[in-house]
């Protein structure tokens, strides 16, 4: 595979480094194919779409032409890593780790490629701690960090002046345990490069320097790899210019499994981003030309309504997570909601669309015989206030159903009415929507 020289610039011009232990890293990296991996630690069953941006910077290398472990915590999340955490973490459960950690394998190989020609491997840590008894780790790992180096690291000092939650010896421990894993991969597997988020650089910076006390002690010199530099480089956290965390919503993270996060709520997300975003999440998340990212820019700037950066950010990154099949669902959802075509919807993608209107449940017999009195649907369901309230937002055209106005206050609704053989629709104004479910 041959290697593609424009990584490191392209890595600049998306903004995706924050710091590297050496500014010679690109010459490096434009010279020869490195071993680079990430580490994801199984504190959920699935990744957030925080955990995006390291998976596809690891993804960006691999289609550079270098060799990509993606390592997953079975160790380490057994520990809790207290980095940017500013309280203890509970340690989960044997059973939950297990659950997580498939969970997260399965998620983060969706994203590298795994077959073919250079692939990327997916390591568990928990075999690098196999058979490693806690004397020898003590005496051979141990011995090579001060106690006084490892109080300074931010993510312990942080813990240490907050006296009321401190740090717990365990997760004071942490980084030796990440060190660690540097370490095996750097000689089981020729590994010359950690990536992660700006949080994770004192443990990045433990590795590399575990690596050269420990080559320090080494009795062999002939480990081929022995003298070769080791890197660290980090990328930005991804923040929002509105003050919002990042892959949060009011009905929590936005997630990288449809079965937790819907296709539809994940173009959503991404439609939803503030124009001062829009750029640099299409830089970090997305494939497109540098060409593509300036016109986009500049459209931002002379034609804001258009929303065309955020429409195309929300595109590239549905496909991307959920493939032109999850792609079509999202955008004919989104459609749907403003038109006719909601008729067309079925009882997943409405219930999907919907999910934070209110329902009203109503028998079904209701819609029998001279059917149900829309006066009645649009006041018994608080779309409004009162029949006489409901009367004179018909007659003013202000209520819809199934996104088709209605005018005629003596309308009437019946089984023929229906989506998805048992919903109704209804709306007022341009966005107060009502579900109605009979059952
Ligand atoms: C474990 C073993 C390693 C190397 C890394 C790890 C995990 C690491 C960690 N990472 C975060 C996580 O797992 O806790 N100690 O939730 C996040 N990462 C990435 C990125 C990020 C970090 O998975 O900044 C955001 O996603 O590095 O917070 O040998």
């Amino acid at each position: 595979m041959t290697l593609d020289t424009g990584l490191f610039a392209d890595l600049e011009f998306r903004g995706l480094i924050k710091q590297t232990t050496d500014p010679e890293l690109g010459t490096t990296l434009g010279r020869e194919s490195l071993t680079v991996y990430v580490g994801f630690d199984p504190t959920a069953d699935s990744l957030h779409v925080g955990s995006l941006l390291p998976l596809l910077v690891l993804r960006r290398f691999q289609e550079a032409g270098h060799r990509a472990i993606a390592v997953v915590g079975g160790a380490t999340g057994m520990i809790g890593d207290p980095s940017g955490k500013s309280q203890e973490r509970s340690l989960l459960s044997a059973e939950q780790l297990e659950k997580n950690l498939a969970g997260i394998t399965r998620t983060v190989s969706r994203f590298l490629r795994l077959d073919g020609p250079n692939p990327a491997q997916v390591l568990d840590n928990a075999e690098f701690f196999r058979g490693l008894s806690y004397i020898e780790f003590l005496r051979d790992i141990g011995k090579h960090f001060t106690i006084n180096h490892m109080m300074a690291k931010e993510s312990v000092r942080a813990r240490l002046e907050d006296r009321e939650h401190g740090i717990s010896y365990t997760e004071f421990s942490y980084m030796l345990l990440q060190a660690y894993d540097f370490f095996v991969l750097n000689q089981k597997h020729r590994c010359r490069l950690q990536v992660g988020g700006s949080d994770q650089w004192g443990n990045i910076t433990a590795g590399i320097e575990l690596i050269r006390r420990m080559r320090a002690h080494s009795t062999t010199t002939d480990h081929p790899i022995a003298q070769q530099e080791v890197f660290g480089l980090t990328h930005p956290l991804v923040t929002k210019s509105d003050g919002t965390k990042f892959g949060k919503t009011e009905s929590g993270a936005v997630w990288l499994d449809a079965e937790k996060t819907s296709p539809y709520r994940f173009y959503q997300y991404f439609i939803q981003t503030p124009d001062a975003d829009a750029v640099t999440f299409l830089k970090y998340f997305t494939f497109l030309p540098h060409a593509e990212i300036t016109r986009l820019e500049e459209t931002v700037k002379s034609a804001p309504e258009r929303r065309e950066a955020q429409l195309t950010l929300a595109r590239e990154l549905t496909r991307l997570v959920h493939g032109e099949a999850g792609l079509k669902r999202a955008e004919l959802a989104t459609q749907a909601l403003f038109s006719t075509e909601i008729r067309n919807l079925d009882e997943q993608t409405l219930r999907e669309v919907f999910q934070d209107a209110p329902t009203t449940r109503l028998e079904r017999a209701r819609l029998d015989g001279a059917g149900l009195g829309l006066i009645d649907a649009v006041a018994e369901s608080g779309l409004c206030p009162s029949k006489g309230q409901a009367r004179k937002d018909i007659q003013a055209g202000g209520i819809y159903v199934n996104n088709e106005r209605v005018q005629d206050p003596a309308a009437t609704l019946g089984a023929k009415d229906l989506i998805a053989e048992r919903f109704l629709v209804l709306r007022k104004g341009k966005k107060t929507y009502q579900l109605i479910a009979f059952e």
